[in-house]
C-alpha cells in the first residue's frame, strides 16, 4: 500500500513509531564541573526540559571553590532520583571526571550516556538529533568540522585557527576519519563505554576525547556526527591551561604506542 493512500492521523502515528524509540532510551548525562555555580542550575533545567522521557544527570565536581558542590546537592534534592552528585577531594582533571561519571552511569544502569561541557558551549538543543544518531550507531559526536558545524564568531581568528589547528594535528598524527576528535559533546551507547578500555585512559584534558575517539576507531566502532554551534562559554572562566595543551601535543605521539595490541580489532558487530 503505498503510503498517500494512508489518512493522515495514521500516517502520523507510523511516523512517530518509526522515528520515537530513542526518545525512551534511558539516558544519562555526565556533567564535569570546576566552577561552574552560575551554568549548572540553569543546564540542569535545560537538559531536563528536553522532549526526552528518561533523562538522568550525574555532576562530577572537584570541590569547586565557588561552591559549585553545594548547589549541585541543592539540585539533586529537588530532582529525586534524577540527579546524582559525585564529590572528588580536589581539581583531578577532564578526563578522570568523565570516567567516573560514565561508571556510576553504567553502574546505575543507563543505556545511552552523554558528556558535555558545564558551560553552554554545547548546544542543549541538539540532543535529540545526537539521541536519533545514535540509534544507529556506537557513538554520536556533536561536531564543530562537518557541514553545518561552526564556532563561535566572536572568537578571534588565532583562536578558531588553534582550534581548527588541535583537531587538524590528532587527527592527522592518529589517522582517524572522524572530523572533530576533539570534541566533548558525545553519546555513547552503553555497550559503547562497555567495551571501550576505560581503564587504560590516561589522558587528563582535553586530549581525553582524542584517546576516546582514538580508541573507538581502533575498534571499529561505528560513529556519526552532528553540525554543532560551539559557543562561548555562558559565565565562568576556562580551565584550559598551557600545561593541558602540552599534555595534548605528547600524548597524541604516545597513543600511537600505546594501543597497538587493539589495532584491527573489531569489538562490536
Ligand atoms: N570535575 C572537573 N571538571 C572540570 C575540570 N576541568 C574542567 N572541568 C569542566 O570541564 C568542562 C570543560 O572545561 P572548560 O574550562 O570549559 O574547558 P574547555 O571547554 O576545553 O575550554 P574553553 O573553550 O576555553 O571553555 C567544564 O564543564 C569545566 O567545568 C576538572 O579538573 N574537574
Ligand atoms: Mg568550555
Amino acid at each position: 500500500m503505498k503510503l498517500t493512500a494512508v489518512p493522515w492521523a495514521m500516517r502520523f502515528v507510523i511516523s512517530l513509531s518509526r522515528s520515537d524509540p530513542f526518545r525512551e532510551i534511558n539516558l544519562t548525562v555526565v556533567l564535569p564541573t570546576y566552577n561552574e555555580v552560575e551554568n549548572l542550575p540553569k543546564l540542569v533545567c535545560a537538559i531536563f526540559d528536553l522532549p526526552l522521557q528518561d533523562v538522568k544527570i550525574i555532576v562530577v565536581d572537584d570541590n569547586s571553590p565557588d561552591n559549585t558542590g553545594k548547589v549541585a546537592d541543592n539540585l539533586a534534592r529537588q530532582f529525586p532520583g534524577r540527579l546524582k552528585v559525585i564529590h572528588r577531594n580536589c581539581k583531578s582533571g577532564l578526563g578522570t571526571a568523565y570516567i567516573a561519571g560514565f561508571n556510576q552511569a553504567l553502574k546505575d544502569g543507563a543505556e545511552a550516556i552523554a558528556q558535555m561541557d558545564s558551560d553552554f558551549s554545547h548546544p542543549v538543543d541538539k540532543f535529540v538529533e545526537l539521541m536519533r544518531a545514535v540509534d544507529d550507531a556506537d557513538i554520536a559526536l556533536g561536531s564543530r568540522y562537518v557541514p553545518g558545524g561552526s564556532l563561535d564568531e566572536r572568537w578571534p581568528i588565532w583562536r578558531k585557527g588553534l582550534s581548527w589547528f588541535a583537531n587538524a594535528y590528532a587527527r592527522t598524527i592518529l589517522g582517524l576519519s572522524m572530523q572533530d576528535v576533539t570534541g566533548g559533546f558525545r553519546i555513547y551507547r552503553r555497550k559503547t563505554l562497555q567495551t571501550l578500555p576505560l581503564e587504560r585512559v590516561r589522558s587528563n584534558g582535553y586530549v581525553f576525547q582524542v584517546e576516546i575517539a582514538y580508541l573507538a576507531s581502533l575498534l571499529g566502532l561505528k560513529f556519526k556526527e552532528v553540525p554543532i554551534y560551539f559557543a562561548e562559554r555562558k559565565s565562568g572562566r576556562s580551565k584550559m591551561s598551557f600545561r593541558i595543551q602540552l599534555e595534548a601535543a605528547f600524548r597524541v605521539w604516545q597513543l600511537l604506542g600505546l594501543y597497538k595490541d587493539l589495532k584491527g580489532k573489531m569489538a562490536i558487530q
